[in-house]
């Protein structure tokens, strides 16, 4: 697993110095879900690409930004699912953006998840790696990436942060998403999954949401590149995560770029939202 960290740290250095001296035109080309690919979410793909393959280990990656899995190593036995640049249109816009890593032993499913990672592109650096029951916070500094402490979520948190667009929610959706609010939780949403889940683990607890609604039944977030690896993290750092019936780790994703509908949360938030699920 130590080379996997640290390959993920060296891309993670990279992608970063890319970010800040990078010139952020649009290139031509679109990923396989059709979108424009920004010059930059290429180059992390890259990458990160490059310095995985110089693990030996590693059998299969998958890239959000590529339509298919691609083979590095028959005789390695990990899979790993990588989101290069998620967010990346907010580099526009100045906000934080991140890599997302789900670590598999022998094939891209969820039952099968060893380990998960993230990096946050912010004022700082920071990376966030879940293993063997422990979730630890890394900083960067000075080109090392120093522990820094372990992450536990409280039972409860105080924020709630609402994905996808309020005119397409299902009324039992907004109705929970607007009682959250008048017990006092706060919004924070920035539109990068990476950083509104950090803000969400480091602040102890809340909710983040991304649902199925009438424009997007199935959710926007795609299962083997965020979805998974936050459930992960989310999950043992003492939280919960699901798709509003059942824990999504227990969801096969039966293409690579496969969405879900997704919370994340501490347990009293999503416990709420089971329980507002099952009835609608
Ligand atoms: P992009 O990868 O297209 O920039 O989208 C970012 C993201 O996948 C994720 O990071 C956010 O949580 C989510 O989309 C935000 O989507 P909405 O703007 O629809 O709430």
């Amino acid at each position: 697993m130590n080379p996997i960290l640290k390959a993920i740290q060296k891309s993670a250095i990279r992608i970063k110095h890319a970010i800040d001296v990078k010139d952020i035109g649009y290139s031509q080309e679109q990923n396989s879900s059709g979108e424009t690919q920004l010059q930059l979410d290429i180059q992390s793909d890259l990458i990160i690409e490059e310095e995985l393959s110089q693990v030996e280990g590693i059998h299969t990656i998958a890239s959000e930004e590529k339509e298919l899995p691609m083979l590095l190593n028959e005789n390695g036995h990990y899979y790993i699912a990588f989101d290069p640049l998620d967010g990346s249109s907010l580099v526009d816009v100045n906000l934080s953006v991140g890599s997302i890593f789900g670590i598999y032993e022998g094939e891209f499913n969820a039952s099968k998840m060893i380990a998960s990672c993230y990096v946050v592109y912010g004022p700082r650096v920071e990376l966030v790696f879940a293993h063997e029951g422990k979730v630890a916070l890394y900083l960067l500094q000075a080109g090392e990436f120093e522990f820094v402490k372990h992450i536990h979520l409280n039972e409860k948190g105080k924020i709630n942060a609402p994905g996808g667009t309020q005119q397409f929610w299902a009324p039992h959706h907004k109705a929970m998403i607007d009682s959250f609010f008048a017990r006092g939780y706060r919004l924070r949403y920035s539109g990068g999954m990476v950083p509104d889940l950090h803000q969400i683990l480091l602040k102890g607890g809340g909710l983040f949401s991304y649902p199925g609604a009438t424009d997007k039944p199935e959710g926007k977030l795609r299962m083997l590149f965020e979805v998974f690896p936050f459930a992960f993290i989310f999950e043992v750092a003492g939280g919960k995560a699901v798709d509003g019936h059942k824990r999504v780790l227990e969801k096969t994703a039966a293409h690579v770029h496969d969405t879900s509908p997704c919370f994340f949360g501490s347990s009293s938030e999503i416990d709420e939202v089971l329980s507002v699920y099952a009835g609608a």
